[in-house]
């Protein structure tokens, strides 16, 4: 294998570009001992490290300035207050208000404020359009937000939704939480045949000893290759599902390339609605997201269909 940093191409933003072949370029190799290394730093000081058969293809650490937008190149909005067919409340934005770069990290902020007639004010970022990727390990550091009503998510969407309509694109649950369980998160995929909020297939896991995902910073990731996903939180696997694991019906479809959503909801049909308990404004704050591609094949990451390079399928953008 042979593997090329591309951090200055001209997609703006950093990853690698994978090709098969027998050839060995000494610096490529040091150059990898030297990323492999600082990983290896990197995960052992956030207590979650991938198995060594992953390949970091893609990643935002949040790393700009105090105050800045997330960057551009990398993250777009879903906008607005549909309720987003979960009855929720919050009509989300673009401004620095709701999501913002602070110490490092991204800031999903939601506020109680007056908005063009809602009463919550949040925001919903995903890769669309800018990465997506098909099988994988996907991963964030997360400090969860906390309260009745108030519902984070890490998760991810076929590309396709706008010509096979959800489920039929397939949505895979990284991570949710409810501020109603404030020491269990979820993990969850919806497709054909397994999609209504009760028919997902799921699991969940619960901090040990009464611990409360709100006080701290968590690994949340799944591993996502041909035919099964695992999901893990700080490391430890709690859920797997499989093609064949699916209800009588079910219809497999993560064989396509996903995109990333982050986003804080305010209330919904799952998680309720806030009560005189909930303390506003409530922050979801993401240290990093790093996708890895499995080590042993061409990264199958594809591009959005603007940038799209026909012939590279081992292209990583
Ligand atoms: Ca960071």
């Amino acid at each position: 294998m042979k593997e090329t940093f591309n951090r200055n191409e001209s997609h703006g933003y950093g990853g690698f570009r994978l090709n098969t072949g027998s050839t060995v370029n000494p610096m490529s190799a040091w150059r990898k001992v030297a990323i492999l290394c600082g990983c290896v730093f990197t995960v052992i000081s956030a207590c979650a490290q991938p198995s060594a058969a992953w390949t970091l293809v893609w990643s935002d650490e949040f790393a700009q300035a105090d105050g800045s937008a997330p960057d551009p190149a990398k993250w777009v909005y879903d906008l607005g207050a549909t309720g987003w067919g979960n009855n929720e409340l919050q009509y989300y934005t673009s401004r620095t208000n709701n999501a913002r770069i602070e110490n490092g990290q991204l800031v999903i902020e939601a506020r109680k404020e007056s908005h063009q007639g809602s009463d919550y004010t949040s925001a919903r970022l995903k890769t669309q359009g800018k990465a997506s990727w098909t099988y994988g390990r996907i991963e964030a550091r997360i400090k969860l937000p906390r309260g009745q009503g108030i519902w984070p998510a890490f998760w991810m969407l076929g590309t396709n939704i706008p010509t096979a309509p959800w489920p039929k694109c397939g949505e895979i649950d990284i991570m949710e939480n409810i501020g109603k369980e404030p020491g269990i998160v979820h993990g969850t995929v919806h497709g054909p045949g397994y999609a209504g909020g009760a028919q997902g297939m799921g699991g969940s896991y619960s901090l040990p000893g009464g611990g409360v995902f709100a006080d701290d910073f968590h690994v949340y990731a799944v591993e996502w290759t041909t035919n099964q996903i695992k999901w893990f939180v700080d490391g430890s696997q709690y859920f797997s599902v499989t093609s064949a694991s699916l209800p009588s019906g079910g219809k497999w479809v993560f064989t396509q390339p996903q995109f990333i959503l982050l986003n804080l909801a305010v209330g919904g049909n799952w998680p309720g609605y806030p009560d005189g308990t909930t303390v506003l404004p409530q922050r979801m704050t993401v240290d990093y997201v790093r996708v890895y591609a499995p080590s042993n094949v061409a990264a199958r990451v594809e591009h959005a269909p603007t940038n799209q390079e026909p012939g590279k399928p081992g292209m990583v953008h």
